[in-house]
């Protein structure tokens, strides 16, 4: 987790593109209010972009939401964000900015319907075991109770993951004392197969901590791949019975190329960074990820929710702000790509907001590549 190195990309034609919405900001379309600001002394933002180059529109402006993970629950789509704030810590290389101390559960009856905010579902204080950055989240549901799971450093500043449960699919949740035993770094993503085994996804590079874990107990050195070497892995575990454990060792997922060959942890452009999701279309198991410093939302395709998964392309290219992160869901009959920008902050890389669009996969099964301005 990053640096905000830029607020602006320096990709040809999408920095043109952003250029162009810096440009024309002082004579054109105002930019929505951003959330916060006032109230926490925080400078309004440096630049205003044009929103019409967008699109799409935030899905709330009244808080910053990021990493959106969602789900249909009894017929209802629910987003499960992280809700960024603003904060007095420097940015840097371990995303100390990233200083969450709360979620929140949106929910919303179909994309272009008023979003509901069902307010805090969980806060940082209700976490016995943890002390900062809740980070990225996901839920699911099973016999009627969910399952928050949630990133957050421990008190000597290991990110593990824990999990709270709840009634309902908007909480209140009530987080577990410990964190899940095993895990580490960031990102959980939950998926359930159509045999109703659950398995947690989880990990990310830099500020995510993966590359303090390869020896399998946590180093305080990093450790990235020499150049001829196969990229960090994500992991996955399936989840025991009672949701609250891992029931086995996590287990490496592999991203490769067609002729089978890890990616290699230079090939910046396709190897994984962060931001794991799976979604499963005509059989298939699609893992989806961010690749981090070149801010792509990418993906490959497996038969087996282990992987090995084969890279296919780009679901997303590079948005407003450094990260990208993202869900994919099915929603009465049509697919939806749910991601965030920085559109609201004027590009503050902490300070995002969500979005959604509709996701289209070809009859060979590749999804179309979603280009997030208009031009
Ligand atoms: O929101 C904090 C971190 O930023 C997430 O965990 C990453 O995926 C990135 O979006």
């Amino acid at each position: 987790m990053p640096l905000p190195l830029r607020h602006c990309f320096s990709f040809t034609l999408l920095g043109l593109l952003l250029l162009g919405c810096q440009d024309k900001s002082a004579e054109s379309t105002p930019a929505t209010a951003a959330p916060d600001a006032t109230s926490a002394g925080v400078a309004p933002p440096k630049v205003i972009y044009d929103r019409n180059k967008f699109i799409n529109q935030p899905l709330v402006s009244h808080i910053y939401t990021a990493d959106p993970s969602a789900h249909v629950f009894n017929g209802r789509l629910y987003i499960y964000p992280s809700r960024d704030i603003p904060t007095d810590k420097t940015p840097n290389e371990t995303g100390d900015h990233f200083d969450m101390r709360d979620y929140h559960v949106l929910s919303l009856e179909k994309p272009g319907d008023p979003v509901v905010d069902h307010g805090v579902a969980l806060t940082l204080e209700d976490v016995p075991w943890a002390s900062r950055q809740l980070w990225a989240p996901d839920a699911t549901e099973k016999d009627g109770k969910y399952y928050l799971y949630f990133p957050a450093k421990n008190k000597e500043g290991i990110f593990q993951i824990g999990v709270a449960l709840s009634d309902s699919p908007t909480g209140p949740f009530n987080a577990e004392p410990e964190p899940i035993k095993g895990s580490f770094s960031i990102d959980p993503a939950v998926f359930k197969d159509d045999d109703g085994s659950y398995y947690l996804y989880f990990g990310g590079i830099r500020g995510g901590q993966l590359q303090r874990w390869t020896t399998g107990t946590y180093s305080d050195t990093d450790a990235y791949p020499a150049s001829n070497q196969p990229a960090l892995s994500p992991k996955i575990a399936r989840l025991s019975d009672d949701m609250l454990q891992f029931a086995e060792v996590p287990r490496d997922v592999l991203l490769q190329d067609e002729g089978g060959t890890p990616l290699l942890g230079t090939d910046n452009n396709r190897r994984f960074f962060e931001a794991a999701w799976v979604h499963k279309y005509n059989g298939k198991y699609y893992f989806s990820y961010s690749t981090g410093d070149t801010h792509y939302i990418a993906y490959g395709v497996g038969d087996s929710p282990y992987g090995p998964f084969t890279y296919k392309g780009i679901v997303l290219t590079p948005v407003l702000g450094w990260t990208t992160h993202h869900s994919i869901v099915e929603y009465q009959g049509k697919w939806y790509l749910f991601y965030h920008d920085a559109q609201l902050s004027g590009g503050e890389t902490h300070l995002r907001n969500i979005k959604v669009t509709e996701l289209v996969h070809h009859d060979d099964g590749s999804i179309q590549p979603i280009v997030p301005y208009s031009n």
